[in-house]
């Protein structure tokens, strides 16, 4: 079994309800053991700002499968709930299920790149991330604590209802 942190990030239709959908659909992902959530983070957009805030968060599983076969699980449940991919790059999106890490592997395919290319300068990703990871090392060696003293939280917070 591989240990895997994946991001969940929503702006469009109710983000909440999407991100907790999201939350229960990998809670039931094939070969895979749900092990835990972070809070639900409410964070300004990153790119355009002519857009909602986020919902983000992270979630970690234990999994059998292939980062492929993961990412084709991942996608399945983006398009099941309404995911419709757009030419504008960082535009509001219904859900967004980033594969952050697997393992301590490196991937870089046509498809997938892991470690995720931007979650090293992403508040939304680090702070989830610290949160239920807080003694994580990154495959380069850096410590993901250590990340935090370059990364401003920019606003991002625990959602409260
Ligand atoms: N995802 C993006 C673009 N911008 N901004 C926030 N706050 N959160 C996201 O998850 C996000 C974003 C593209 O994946
Ligand atoms: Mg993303
Ligand atoms: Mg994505």
């Amino acid at each position: 079994m591989n240990t895997v942190f994946i991001a969940v990030g929503s702006n469009l239709n109710d983000p909440i309800s999407q991100a907790l959908d999201a939350i229960e659909s990998l809670k039931s992902l094939p070969q895979s053991q749900f092990i835990r959530a972070s809070s639900l983070y409410s964070s300004s957009p990153m790119g355009p700002q002519d857009q909602p805030d986020y919902i983000n968060a992270v979630i970690e599983i234990e999994t059998s499968l292939t980062p492929i076969e993961l990412l084709n699980q991942t996608q399945a449940i983006e398009l099941g709930q309404g995911r419709v991919r757009k030419e504008e790059r960082w535009g509001a999106r219904t859900l967004d299920l980033d594969i952050l890490l697997y393992a301590q592997e490196v991937i870089e395919s046509e498809r997938l790149t892991v470690p995720h290319y931007g979650m090293k300068e992403r508040e939304f990703v680090i702070y989830p991330l610290l949160e239920i990871a807080p003694n994580l090392y990154l495959p380069c060696g850096t410590k993901l604590k250590e990340l935090t003293k370059a990364v401003p939280l920019n606003g991002l917070h625990i959602w409260q209802a």
